[in-house]
């Protein structure tokens, strides 16, 4: 795997709490990588459909579970997210990453501890209530097949029954560093900033 510094930073929160909103602006100030597990999912989606008429069965299956885990706001299996992020990272020339996204269940957590043998140094979550999330989600208005109120619901369970165990796991390890986002995105990054700096080396 590929030689990767301990710094690195995960982020989290429900579906719609502000991740994509925030990374850019982190990556902006403090020049890490941003890994987006969802993108990166959905990138793999477009390439291996650029191929058309020359997918292979496997492909073709596999971009099919893909598109239908997101559709139904399930979590895709670890194997093709873990594989995505290792690869990301290697690829990449820097050594500091912060990882949006994920893990988003227990599974997801102990795949990547065990095949990538890194850890956060510190988990950004971002708190935001459930009526905010859904009104934020269907605002956004950019076509996503996941942004309809039913997948919304769907993708709601899955944040509160598998991904805040995982920010609870983190927080039981002293990680979490909770972040009210339910602000505007100026005052949210305020709070992400002095986050960084009380960790800076
Ligand atoms: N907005 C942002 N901040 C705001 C603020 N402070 N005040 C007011 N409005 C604010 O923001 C959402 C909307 O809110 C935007 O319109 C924004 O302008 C506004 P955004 O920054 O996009 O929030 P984010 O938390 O990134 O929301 P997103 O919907 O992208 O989060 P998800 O975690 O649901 O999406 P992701 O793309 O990561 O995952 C999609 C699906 O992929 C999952 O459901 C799952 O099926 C699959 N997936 C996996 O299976 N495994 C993974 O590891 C990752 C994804």
């Amino acid at each position: 795997c590929a030689q990767i510094s301990p710094n690195f930073k995960k982020v989290s929160g429900g579906p719609g709490s502000g991740k994509g909103t925030q990374c850019p602006k982190i990556v902006e100030h403090f020049g890490f990588t941003h890994l987006c597990a969802g993108d990166l999912l959905q990138a793999e989606i477009e390439s291996e459909s650029e191929n058309g008429l020359a997918l292979s069965i496997f492909n073709f299956y596999h971009i099919t579970m893909i598109q239908n885990f997101k559709k139904e706001g399930k979590i895709v299996p670890s194997e093709i997210t873990v594989k995505l992020l290792q690869q990301a990272m290697q690829q990449s020339d820097s050594k500091r990453f912060i990882i949006d996204g994920f893990p988003r269940n227990e599974e997801n957590r102990a795949a990547f501890e065990n095949i990538v043998k890194i850890k956060p140094e510190f988990v950004l979550f971002f708190d935001c209530p459930e009526e905010e999330l859904t009104k934020r989600i269907l605002n956004r208005n950019q076509g996503r097949v996941d942004d309809n109120i039913e997948t919304i619901g769907k993708r709601l369970k899955v944040y509160f029954e598998s991904t805040l165990p995982v920010i609870n796991y983190y927080n039981s390890k002293g990680k979490v560093q909770k972040i009210d986002a339910q602000r505007s995105v100026d005052e949210v990054f305020e709070d992400v900033k002095s986050v960084f700096a009380k960790f800076k080396p």
